[in-house]
């Protein structure tokens, strides 16, 4: 036996516990993998929306539904984080395999899971980094890499998947206690540690002397962290971090919100801010008394004051704000409909808006509209907020907001309304 074969062999020793076994990684795996297919789908879903193919049409009720979806995205996502550690324990010996490739499908297999792994955390760490919208630390852009690493995960996922079913299927359903190679023991009789191998007839000087150290490695006394220590452990870190944490997407654990970012009812108008009109340098156009909101249709073209869009025919709605980042609160809008300041300059019915504000040279300064958007009762250009006349954090004198949409797209500070 080689020099390395035994070393690996010591680790995989020291390691052996009552919960890394196949059993457990399975169990462990399907909690994980649910989440990851979770977050991409509900990722899918907010990516699409914000940068749509075109034809693509969307929904836009439940009117919570972006809210919903994209709590859910983050909340699964911050899951992953003890899922992840837990799946890595029970496997964790594997790492030690010897040897190390056994085949070229065994190649490939632990190719898979090495850019798996490295993808998902870093995919997870930048999840999480956004939501507290720590965009400055990234030297690529956030969305394209996160959209990105999600294909390689879920590719990577599906070979993983592929490659272990037979594990899977034999695992999936609790039988008794398995041994570290998956091997089942019976109930009750304590999980067998592997038999430690002779010390090899090595010769004398430097290899035999750190052959000796690592012959040192004690034998794992059993069990070291129990089975039900470990399930615990995973359970209360999971319901600890979910607790902490969905506050800012879900109201009814809003008191528990401890590390989200985002409070609810706290800011302007009681309602958060994401992006203040002074980091927006919008400050001065947005308090210009001469404001006008020039709407366009065509060759047509008209502007209107605040005082002309506050004679027109008012309407209140109850629309969430929902961000990308995950926060999201309820709030009471009240300004004239998107369709009717739209039919002002004879926009065809059915058609999309482009909105621009403001705000110069950001990503948001310009969104685009589905037709359903446009045409829904409940899109206003929002005047007021919670009772009050808009604030200027919250997009005075005028802002977007419709059903079933990502905060992004709901852009403050109007300028123009296009007809497109
Ligand atoms: N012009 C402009 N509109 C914008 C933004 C922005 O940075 N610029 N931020 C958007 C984002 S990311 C969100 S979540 C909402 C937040 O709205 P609020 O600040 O009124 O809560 O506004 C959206 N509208
Ligand atoms: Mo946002």
């Amino acid at each position: 036996m080689s020099f390395m074969q035994r070393l690996m062999y010591a680790f995989r020793q020291a390691l052996i516990a009552p919960s890394r076994n196949t059993r457990m990684a399975v169990v462990v795996g399907r909690l994980l993998g649910s989440a990851f297919v979770i977050c991409f789908l509900t990722g899918l879903y907010s990516h699409f929306i914000q940068n749509p193919i075109p034809g693509m049409v969307f929904l836009t009720r439940p009117i919570w539904l972006y809210q919903v979806s994209q709590g859910v995205h983050i909340t699964a996502g911050i899951l992953c984080f003890p899922l992840i550690f837990a799946k890595l324990y029970t496997v964790f010996p594997r790492l030690f395999h010897t040897p190390p490739i056994t085949s070229f499908a065994h190649l490939l297999e632990r190719a898979s899971i090495t850019l798996f792994v490295s993808s998902s955390l870093v995919e997870i760490v930048i999840g999480l980094l956004n939501t507290f919208q720590w965009y400055a630390v990234f030297a690529f852009p956030f969305r394209q890499t996160h959209f990105t690493l999600s294909f390689i995960i879920i590719g990577s996922l599906a070979i993983h998947i592929a490659g272990k079913l037979p594990l899977i299927t034999k695992y999936w359903t609790k039988k008794a206690s398995f041994d570290e190679e998956g091997e089942v023991v019976p109930t009750g009789e304590p999980v067998p540690v592997v038999a430690r191998l002779p010390l090899p007839d090595v010769g004398i000087g430097y290899t035999s002397r750190i052959f000796a150290w690592i012959d040192k490695v004690p034998e794992p006394k059993q069990p070291k962290v129990s089975r039900r220590a470990f399930i615990t452990t995973i359970a209360a870190t999971g319901t600890t971090v979910f607790a902490l944490n969905a506050g800012q997407s879900f109201r009814f654990l809003d008191f528990a919100n401890v590390f989200a970012p985002r409070k609810n009812n706290v800011g302007p108008d009681s309602l958060p801010v994401n992006r203040t009109a002074h980091a927006a340098k919008v400050l001065e156009t947005a308090m210009d008394p001469n404001w006008k909101l020039t709407v366009t249709s065509g060759s047509t073209t008209k502007s209107f004051s605040r005082k002309q869009l506050e004679t027109m025919t008012q309407y209140e709605v109850d629309l969430p704000i929902a961000c990308v980042e995950g926060w999201s609160q309820m709030a009471h809008w009240t300004g004239p409909r998107l369709k009717d300041v739209m039919l002002e300059v004879g926009a065809p019915v059915g058609g999309g808006v482009r909105a621009i504000s403001l705000e110069q040279g950001s990503s948001y300064a310009k969104t685009e509209m589905e037709p359903e958007f446009v045409r829904d009762d409940l899109t206003l250009v929002a005047l007021e907020l919670n009772g009050e006349v808009l604030d200027i954090d919250h997009g005075y004198p005028a802002r977007m907001i419709a059903p079933a949409r990502p905060g992004v797209l709901q852009t403050k500070w109007l300028s123009r309304l296009e007809a497109i």
